[in-house]
C-alpha cells in the first residue's frame, strides 16, 4: 500500500515575485521530495498558493499606488508562472483571496472560537492619527528589543529573526506617515497559546521518535518554548483580508498568520473539487495515516511547528505535521538577499535571460541548498557548476554514448555476443554496483531531506560511468574490437536509463530529454525502478541532443557586474547613514 503524503510549500506573499532565496529555501526541496515520492509510487498531493492577505499586501498596494486586489492579481500571476516554468510540480497553486479560502478560514476560526481557544481582550495598540489607522505588523518599524536593529518590523526583525509585536519595538515609527504613533484602545481575539504550551512541547518531543527533525528546527522550537508562549492576537484592524466571522467584529480581519496555513487546507479542497471528488481532501487532512510535511524557510518555523499545530490540535479532527524540514537562508555573494533593497536574483529574470536552462538553476541551488546552515549563491558558482559538472560530467557522458552509437552502430543498440559482453561487464563491475544501489542510496538521503547528498549520489553514477568509458575507451575499441565497443555502449545506454529516471526529481527537464533520446517507455521506467532494465538489441535511439551548453565568462560578466553595482550603491547608502549618525553624536 502506498503511503499517503500531503506536502506543502510555504505560501509566498503576493507582494512581489520569487527570487532565488525563496526557491532554494522551500520550492526546490519540496519539488524534489514530491517528485521522488511519486517516483516511488507513493500517494502524494502537493499544494501551494499565494498568500494574499495581511499588511504585506496593503503596504505594497500603497507603495505601487494601487489597490490590494490589483497587487495580488499581478503577483499571483507572476509567482504562478515562475514556479510553473521552473518545473515546480504543484498539484494546485491556489490563492487565499479565493472565496473557498475565506469560507474555510472563517469556519476554522469559528470552531476554535467555540472550543474556547481564544480570549477577547482590549488593549492599547499603536495608532497613526494622521492616517486614522491602527498599525498592525509591518505598518510600524522601530528598534528590535532583542538585537538593536533599527529597522525591525512590527511583526518580525529581519536581522535576528525574532518574531515581534508592534508594541515591543523601541522608538516605533508609522510607515504610513513616518510619525510616532499614539496608543489607542482596540479589541482583539487572542489565541491562548499558554494553554497549549505543555501539549505542544510534549508533541514536539513525541514527533522526534517518529522522524527526527532538523537540529536547527528543533532548536528554534526549544528556544520558543523556553521563552514561554504568550497569548497572541489572531485578528487585526485592517480593511483587507478575511473578515472575522463574529457579530461584533466590524472592521476586523483574521491575522494573516492565522489564515495563511489554513490556505493549505483550502488549496487541498480546491484541488479535489477540480478533480470532481470534493470530499477526498478529508482523507489527506483528517485520516491519521497521512504524513503531512511542510517545506518552509527558517523565518516561518514558529508558525509551522508551534502555532499551526496548536490551531490544528485546538480544532481537533486534523492530522499534525510529521516533519517541517525548514531550510536556512541563501545569501547572494556573501550578502543577505533583500527584496526591499532589490538585492536579489529574480526567478523570472533568470528564466528570461537563460531560456531552456531551468535545470542549471535547479542544479546550482540544490547542490548549494541551505539545508543545515546558510549558503551562498554567486553567478561564478552557477557558471562553474554548469561548466564543470553539468556539461563535463552528465552532458559529456550522454553525448559520448549517443554520438558513438550514431556514428558506429546506426543509432541502434548493437547485438553483442556473450564473450565480449562478459569481458566488458567485468570492467563495469563498480559501475553496476553504483547503479544497483542508486535507488536505495538516494532514498536514504531524501527521506532525511538531504537533497544535496541525494543529487550528488546520482551525479556519482554519471562520474562512475565516465570513468568506465575512460577505462574501456570504446572510441578505440571500435577499430580493434567492435563487439566490445558495442558492449560498452550498451552498458552506457543502460546507465543513461538509470540516470534519466533518477535525475528526474532534481532536473526534470534534462530527464525528459534523456528519456526521449532513449525512447524510454513507462514500462522501461518501471524496469529501471526494479533494477531490471536491459537495453534490447535493435532499439532505435533518437538523435543525440546536447543537454547543457558551456556558459562563457562574457555571458556571466554583466550579471556579476550588476550585483556589484547594486552592492556598491547599498554600501554607500549605509556608509552615509553611519557617517550621519556619528556626526550627530
Ligand atoms: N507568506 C511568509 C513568507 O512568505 C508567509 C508564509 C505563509 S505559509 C502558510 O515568508
Ligand atoms: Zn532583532
Amino acid at each position: 500500500m502506498p503511503q499517503r503524503y500531503l506536502v506543502t510549500a510555504a505560501l509566498p506573499y503576493a507582494n512581489g515575485p520569487f527570487h532565488i532565496g525563496h526557491i532554494a529555501g522551500a520550492y526546490i526541496p519540496a519539488d524534489i521530495y514530491v517528485r521522488w515520492l511519486r517516483l516511488c509510487g507513493e500517494d502524494v498531493v502537493f499544494v501551494c498558493g499565494s498568500d494574499e492577505n495581511g499588511a504585506a499586501i496593503t503596504i505594497q498596494a500603497k507603495r505601487e499606488n494601487t489597490s490590494p486586489k490589483a497587487i495580488v492579481d499581478k503577483y499571483h500571476e507572476q509567482l504562478k508562472t515562475g514556479a510553473e516554468q521552473l518545473g515546480i510540480s504543484f498539484d494546485i497553486y491556489h490563492r487565499t483571496s479565493d472565496p473557498l479560502h475565506h469560507q474555510t478560514a472563517q469556519e476554522f476560526f469559528k470552531v476554535l472560537y467555540n472550543n474556547g481557544a481564544f480570549i477577547e481582550k482590549e488593549s492599547e495598540q499603536l495608532y497613526d492619527e494622521k492616517f486614522q489607522q491602527f498599525l498592525a505588523d509591518r505598518y510600524v518599524k522601530g528598534t528590535c528589543p532583542n538585537c538593536g536593529y533599527e529597522a525591525a518590523y512590527g511583526d518580525q526583525c529581519e536581522k535576528c529573526g525574532s518574531t515581534l509585536s508592534p508594541n515591543d519595538l523601541i522608538n516605533p515609527v508609522s510607515t504610513l506617515s513616518n510619525e510616532t504613533p499614539i496608543l489607542r484602545t482596540t479589541k482583539h481575539w487572542y489565541l491562548r497559546l499558554g494553554n497549549y504550551e505543555q501539549w505542544v512541547g510534549q508533541w514536539i518531543e513525541d514527533q522526534q521518535t517518529v522522524e527526527r527533525w532538523k537540529a536547527h528546527v528543533y532548536g528554534s522550537c526549544q528556544s520558543w518554548l523556553k521563552q514561554g508562549l504568550d497569548d497572541r492576537a489572531m485578528t487585526r484592524d485592517l480593511d483587507w483580508g478575511v473578515p472575522v466571522p463574529l457579530p461584533n467584529a466590524e472592521g476586523k480581519v483574521l491575522y494573516v498568520w492565522l489564515d495563511a496555513p489554513i490556505g493549505y487546507i483550502s488549496a487541498t479542497k480546491a484541488l479535489f473539487e477540480e478533480r470532481g471528488t470534493p470530499d477526498l481532501w478529508r482523507k489527506y487532512w483528517q485520516d491519521q495515516d497521512t504524513k503531512l510535511v511542510h517545506f518552509i524557510g527558517k523565518d516561518n518555523i514558529v508558525f509551522h511547528c508551534i502555532i499551526f499545530p496548536i490551531m490544528l490540535h485546538a480544532h481537533g479532527n486534523y492530522v499534525l505535521p510529521t516533519n517541517v524540514p525548514a531550510n536556512q537562508f541563501l545569501n547572494l555573494d556573501g550578502e543577505k538577499l533583500s527584496t526591499s533593497r532589490n538585492y536579489a536574483v529574480w526567478l523570472l529574470d533568470y528564466l528570461r535571460d537563460f531560456p531552456e536552462q531551468q535545470d542549471v538553476l535547479r542544479y546550482t541551488l540544490t547542490s548549494n541548498m541551505p539545508e543545515k546552515k546558510d549558503s551562498d549563491f554567486s553567478w561564478e558558482d552557477l557558471q562553474t557548476k554548469n561548466n564543470s559538472e553539468l556539461v563535463s560530467i552528465l552532458g559529456n557522458l550522454v553525448n559520448r554514448i549517443m554520438v558513438l552509437l550514431h556514428k558506429n552502430f546506426g543509432g541502434t543498440i548493437p547485438e553483442v555476443f556473450p564473450e565480449p559482453r562478459t569481458i566488458i561487464e567485468e570492467a563495469a563491475f563498480e559501475l553496476r554496483q553504483y547503479q544497483r544501489n542508486l535507488h536505495y542510496n538516494v532514498d536514504q538521503f531524501l527521506q532525511q531531506y538531504e537533497f544535496r547528498a541525494g543529487l550528488q549520489e546520482v551525479m556519482n553514477l554519471a562520474r562512475a560511468a565516465n570513468k568506465f568509458l575512460t577505462d574501456t575507451e570504446p572510441w578505440k575499441l571500435i577499430k580493434t574490437n567492435p563487439d566490445q565497443a558495442g558492449a560498452v555502449l550498451t552498458i552506457g545506454v543502460e546507465v543513461m536509463a538509470y540516470l534519466a529516471v533518477y535525475i528526474e526529481p532534481f532536473l526534470p527537464f534534462t530527464a525528459e530529454k534523456m528519456r526521449k533520446m532513449l525512447h524510454l517507455s513507462d514500462d522501461d521506467v518501471a524496469a529501471v525502478k526494479t533494477n531490471k532494465f536491459v537495453a534490447e538489441v535493435g532499439r532505435e535511439l533518437a538523435p543525440a541532443e546536447l543537454l547543457f551548453h558551456k556558459i562563457e565568462d562574457s555571458t556571466i560578466a554583466p550579471f556579476v557586474a550588476d550585483l556589484r553595482h547594486i552592492r556598491a550603491i547599498l554600501q554607500t547608502a549605509e556608509q552615509t547613514v553611519t557617517d550621519n549618525t556619528s556626526n550627530s553624536q
